[in-house]
């Protein structure tokens, strides 16, 4: 039960993005994903205890959770090198992309199916662009046409940072989920979107994305766009985590060749240590 919590925040595609919030945390202190210092306080308590009412984990069971991460890598060998390292960790992502991007193409046929709303074979500009306005209008709260700062104003915030399972998976398509993330998203630098430059920027998704040039996207067009951002965000991810992993071999090893799992319960207190900000021996979110 535990188990399938955690493996529900894990999978979960929702990607909140954390109000632009550019932290300082230290990345051999993150979880290696691009996210502000509140998420990743919420991903140690809420995945390490598996528990996603959690509100707080303490430092036993943390050092335990992040142990038990490699457990398998030291039944393997007593001592790990850095390549044994980073090719362990790099096995656990691609399983855990393999299985969110067959999860993720399935979702992008669903989402076919509900953007051909006259249900024939192709999703036409109309009802691609019904849906932008749409999505335009949710985030227009006072209904001008533009989405600026007085509509971030009027958005009732959802407490994304304590609610349940909103991480951010390590590969995940950019979606707007607030009024601040769509400006960074579709404002083109500028702190604000109107619905004339936002529906251009949609012709122009739809104009890319439809190949044999029929004014349609057929359910093979729609589908292969979106899986070809989809891997492209992968091997980006996959790139970063590199450098990530390499990193966070040499915070363990400490100079050495080889680490036991006793460095990396050295580590994972001294990780602990860290987001222990308030020093009471718990992680709790918002401390
Ligand atoms: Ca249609
Ligand atoms: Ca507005
Ligand atoms: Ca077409």
């Amino acid at each position: 039960m535990k188990k399938s919590i955690l493996t529900l925040a894990l999978f979960t595609t929702v990607s909140t993005t954390f109000a632009a919030t550019q932290d300082t945390t230290p990345s051999v202190f993150t979880a290696g994903i691009n996210e502000s210092a509140t998420a990743t306080q919420s991903r140690w308590v809420k995945e390490f205890s598996g528990d996603k009412e959690a509100t707080s984990i303490a430092k036993k069971q943390f050092v335990e959770k992040f142990v038990a991460q490699y457990q398998a890598l030291f039944q393997q060998y007593k001592k790990v090198n850095q390549a044994q390292f980073v090719a362990f960790e790099e096995q656990q992502l691609n399983d855990t992309i393999q299985a969110h991007r067959d999860a993720s193409v399935k979702q992008a046929h669903v989402r076919f199916g509900v953007l051909n709303k006259n249900k024939d074979d192709k999703i036409s500009l109309k009802e691609f662009q019904d849906v932008g306005v749409r999505s335009f209008e949710n985030f227009d709260k006072n209904q001008d046409g533009i989405v600026n700062a007085e509509d971030a104003k009027l958005e009732t915030k959802k407490s994304t940072m304590h609610g349940g399972a909103m991480f951010k998976m390590a590969v995940s398509i950019p979606v707007a989920t607030d009024v601040n993330s769509f400006i960074e998203q579709h404002g083109q630098g500028k702190d604000y979107v109107t619905l004339a430059q936002f529906l251009t920027e949609r012709e122009k998704q739809f104009v890319d994305t439809d190949t044999n040039h029929d004014w349609g996207l057929s359910e093979d067009e729609y589908v292969t766009e979106f899986t070809q951002r989809y891997d492209e965000n992968a091997s980006q991810a996959k790139a970063r985590l590199n450098v990530f992993y390499n990193d966070r071999f040499t915070a363990i090893a400490h100079g050495k060749l080889e680490i036991s799992q006793k460095d990396v319960k050295h580590f994972a207190e001294s990780l602990f240590k860290y987001w222990d900000k308030n020093k009471n021996g718990k992680i709790e979110l918002g401390e």
